[in-house]
């Protein structure tokens, strides 16, 4: 019997390393779409990689972009693939407010590029498709827990080109009968997160900081409340949807929620810091209890036009019909996170002297 065949759209990212590891350990031929970039981009996914030349490869990357149409339609003529899981985005919230247009190109139409390439390329019925939605999509809080039948209140350029791809996944499974689904999902985080993101912003920065390399963190809104899991939890559930006989929409949460404060606390507790807190809004300070210094400080640059306060998902449905729940609590994940990025850095360190501008800049 042949393999099955799977494409994964940003296969470089957090959520594609871990998925394509997930794929190749079930017996998938695995291929994956990368960007051309002026320096490596596929250090998430390098322990992952197979000379060409040997015999069964099972992860092939071919070049490409969410952009370029004519381009996603060549590759999926050519992969033929039996499932297309479509993680690829400008996935930054923030960054998204400075490039509307582009992230609507790559996030929305993208996704529409991909779904017309399914039905023109005649694979209706071959092809299944996993959409990344977002938790993004719900936005300015209209209810909480958010489960698939919360309306939507998108908050941002990203969120509103999400929302555009995921009705799209709606419409192409209602008018042209494809098994596309909707994995809406809750924020998840993991030592491969990208370093923009607050989660591992925090966590190198607590592990900067405590060996010496770091004074401060700047962060923007601490009261943000977010539901994090952990990615490898979240990448079986988007394979579980795609194993269902019927294409549907499903939430993914752990169900539990954090400030970014408690996430800042919880990171600066395992390398043993207990952090005081002082001052309101963007006069708020966090400071190391032992030595009275101020470690971390609210920098209004980070602050977004429009924030999403609340985020708390209801994971039932995915419990219910998957048989999927998240098995890594908060505390574990920070642990992990924290543990892998003193690692790094120490091993960074002994290479090559830390110029502090360069952490700090990080958004
Ligand atoms: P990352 O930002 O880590 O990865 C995004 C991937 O998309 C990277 O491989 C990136 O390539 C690629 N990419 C970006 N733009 C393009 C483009 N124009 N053409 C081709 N590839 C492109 O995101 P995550 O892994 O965290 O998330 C995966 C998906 O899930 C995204 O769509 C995100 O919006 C969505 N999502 C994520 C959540 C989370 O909490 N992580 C929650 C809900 C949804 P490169 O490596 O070259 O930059
Ligand atoms: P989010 O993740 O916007 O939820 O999108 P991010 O980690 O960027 O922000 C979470 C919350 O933390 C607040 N925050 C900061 N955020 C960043 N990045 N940097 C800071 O310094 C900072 N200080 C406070 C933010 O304001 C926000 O409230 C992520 C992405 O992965 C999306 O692609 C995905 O769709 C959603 O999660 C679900």
């Amino acid at each position: 019997m042949s393999r099955p065949k799977a494409l994964i759209t940003g296969v470089t990212g957090q959520d594609g390393a871990y998925l394509a590891e997930l794929l190749l350990a079930k017996g998938y031929e695995v291929h994956g779409v990368k960007r051309r970039s002026s320096s490596f981009n596929t250090g998430r996914i390098d322990h992952l990689y197979q000379d060409p030349h040997e015999r069964d490869v099972r992860l092939t990357l071919h070049y490409g972009d969410m952009t370029d149409a004519t381009n996603l339609i060549r590759i999926v003529q050519e992969v033929r693939p039996d499932e297309i899981y479509n993680l690829a985005a400008q996935s930054h919230v923030q960054v998204s407010f400075e490039t509307a247009e582009y992230t609507a190109n790559a996030d929305a139409l993208g996704t529409m590029r991909l779904l017309e390439a399914i039905r023109l390329l005649g694979l209706r019925d071959k092809t299944r498709f996993y959409q990344a939605s977002t938790s993004e999509l719900y936005g300015k809080v209209q209810a909480v827990p958010q489960s698939e039948s919360t309306p939507f209140y998108p908050r941002s350029p990203y969120a509103a080109a999400k929302l555009y791809a995921y009705w799209m996944v709606v419409n192409y499974r209602e008018a042209h009968g494809l098994h596309a689904s909707n994995g809406i999902l809750f924020n998840h985080e993991s030592p491969l997160r990208g370093e923009t993101f607050v989660t591992r912003k925090v966590t190198r920065a607590a592990a900067a900081i405590s060996l010496g390399l770091q004074t401060r963190l700047y962060l923007g809104n601490l009261d943000a409340e977010r539901d994090w899991g952990h990615a490898r939890d979240y990448v079986e559930g988007m394979w579980r949807m795609l194993q269902q006989d019927r294409p549907d929409d499903y939430v993914l949460a752990t169900g539990r929620k954090h400030s970014v404060r408690a996430f800042v606390e919880a990171a600066f507790s395992e390398v043993g810091m207990r952090l005081e807190w002082q001052g309101r809004g963007i006069d708020e300070k966090g400071r190391d209890a032992k030595t009275g210094k101020v470690v971390v400080a609210v920098d209004p640059r980070y602050f977004r036009p429009t924030e999403v306060d609340l985020l708390l998902g209801d994971p039932s449905k995915a419990k219910r019909v998957l048989g999927w729940s998240a098995s890594v609590t908060l505390e574990e994940m920070v642990r992990e996170m924290v543990r892998a990025d003193l690692a790094t850095i120490s091993r960074e360190a002994a290479y090559r002297h830390l110029d502090e501008d360069a952490w700090l800049a990080v958004g």
